[in-house]
């Protein structure tokens, strides 16, 4: 098996220089690229490395083989040489061609620039942030899957093993001497990650059988979804004002103010134009919104661009098959003065939007409440009497139902329990007014 040097040295002493580059086309939207642009340099930022120089194009359309024009393309390198940066990144997907097009554009002999793209960088930050077994495997997977057809290429000669950012990933002369193992790096891999999946499954129907309500925390990067569940519950999750923090989830048991307990999941956030091979190879931990009862999504109030980034949440939850629970839409971090709270405040007013902090704990009670209200959705609270001889379907009350309370008559076993309206059906011949 090759050492793939995947998580190696990942903090050089001297930040990555960086320079930003995007394009607007025809039909583009000018202020989502640069909302979009900002959101790459907090991502390099978090990456570790710093924004030299900004560069945008406006032009019709993309250059199939460097994207951006050519004259673009010099004044790129020049831009590069002036501020000595390392690194070129752009805010996009680029081909494994145009990545090698462009890195032989923007060096000369003596400069070892590198190309990388949005996917990329968003896959470099999952590999530094990565803790868990499964999440380190399942980055690795989505590394191999996304760099390997980009190292393969002769037109350079540059290696990116190193440090850096964008040299996270396998080496290029190891992928050139041994593309074999490569492939049965990523098949054994896939293996690996299939097992861990099905341990998940099995504690997933551990969970059910518990019969607690399971409400999967999601939301854009950010948000406060790993704050929410620590202010709630201690969880000691790694909380910062970083992108991606959290990549794997977390459950924890919460006891509502009336003493029924859920579960709730910390999950990885949200991103727009999140690499689909991330959601390919992060859709076991995303189950756990597929799975939930309910999804509370997140949103960070004091983000002048939360709406937009609800969006994004919506449109990938719609994507996991995830939208067609109860959702409660939690406008975070409200502690925060700023100009877009009073405009939101104002669409607000539906039972399933709250504004809460999770740093003063305002707002939460009437989330708990809420929260209570759903747990408690269609169930009441009856009283089953089993005969001794008939027992059968004691089993089905077990399952399904809460009990509050259970007496050993001389005329059978009594329950008292919180059931909902297809339990209660299913045991009608055993139901006692009390
Ligand atoms: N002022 C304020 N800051 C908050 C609040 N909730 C979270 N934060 C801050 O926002 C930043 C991000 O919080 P996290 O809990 O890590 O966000 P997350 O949604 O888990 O982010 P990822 O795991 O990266 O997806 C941290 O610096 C928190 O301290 C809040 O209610 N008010
Ligand atoms: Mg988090």
């Amino acid at each position: 098996m090759p050492e793939l040097n995947l998580f190696s040295d990942t903090q050089s002493e001297d930040l990555t220089k960086a320079v930003l580059v995007n394009a607007i086309f025809r039909g583009d939207d000018k202020d989502d690229a640069e909302v979009s642009l900002d959101e790459l340099e907090r991502l390099l930022e978090t990456a570790g490395g710093v924004c030299v120089a900004r560069m945008t194009q406006i032009k019709p359309s993309a250059e199939a083989a460097t994207y951006i024009g050519s004259g673009k393309i010099k004044e790129l390198a020049e831009l590069c040489k002036n501020n000595d940066a390392d690194l070129v990144v752009f805010d996009t997907e680029l081909s494994p061609s145009q990545i090698r097009n462009i890195e032989k554009e923007v060096n000369d002999e003596d400069t070892k620039i590198l190309v990388i793209d949005r996917s990329m960088l968003i896959l470099d930050i999952f590999a530094l942030h990565a803790k868990t077994g499964e999440g380190k495997l399942q980055v690795e997977l989505a590394l191999l899957k996304y760099t390997t057809p980009r190292l393969t290429g002769k037109g350079t000669q540059l290696s990116r093993q190193g440090g850096g950012i964008g040299t996270r990933g396998p080496g290029e002369s190891k992928l050139e001497s041994d593309k074999r193992h490569i492939k049965r790096r990523m098949d054994a891999l896939e293996a690996e990650l299939e097992m861990l999946e099905k341990n998940r499954s099995v504690q997933r129907k551990q969970r059910d059988k518990s019969g607690l309500y399971k409400i999967a925390i999601a939301g854009y990067t950010n948000a406060g979804k790993s704050t929410f569940l620590n202010y709630l519950t201690g969880a000691g999750i790694l909380a910062e004002n970083k992108l991606f923090a959290t990549l794997d989830p977390t459950t924890r048991k919460y006891e509502l103010p009336s003493g029924n307990e859920i579960l709730l999941t910390d999950t990885v956030g949200f991103i727009r134009n999140l690499p689909h091979h991330l959601i390919k190879a992060f859709r076991s931990t995303l189950d756990e919104v597929v799975y939930s009862d309910a999804v509370l999504v997140m949103i960070d109030a004091s983000e002048p661009e939360c709406h937009n980034q609800l969006a994004v949440t919506e449109k990938l939850l719609d994507e996991l098959g995830a939208s067609g629970k109860p959702i409660l839409y939690v406008y975070n971090k409200c502690d925060v003065e700023t100009d877009v709270l009073p405009k939101i405040k104002q669409d607000g007013g539906e039972n399933n939007i709250f504004f809460i902090s999770s740093v003063t704990g305002q707002g939460i009670d009437k989330l708990t409440e809420r929260i209570e209200q759903l747990v408690n959705d269609g169930k009441t609270n009856e009283v089953f009497l089993f005969p001794h001889n008939d027992q059968s379907l004691v089993n089905v009350l077990y399952k399904n139902a809460v009990i509050l309370d259970t007496e050993y008559l001389a005329e059978g076993v009594r329950f008292k329990a919180t059931v909902d309206s297809k339990t209660k059906g299913m045991l009608s011949k055993y139901l006692i007014k009390e």
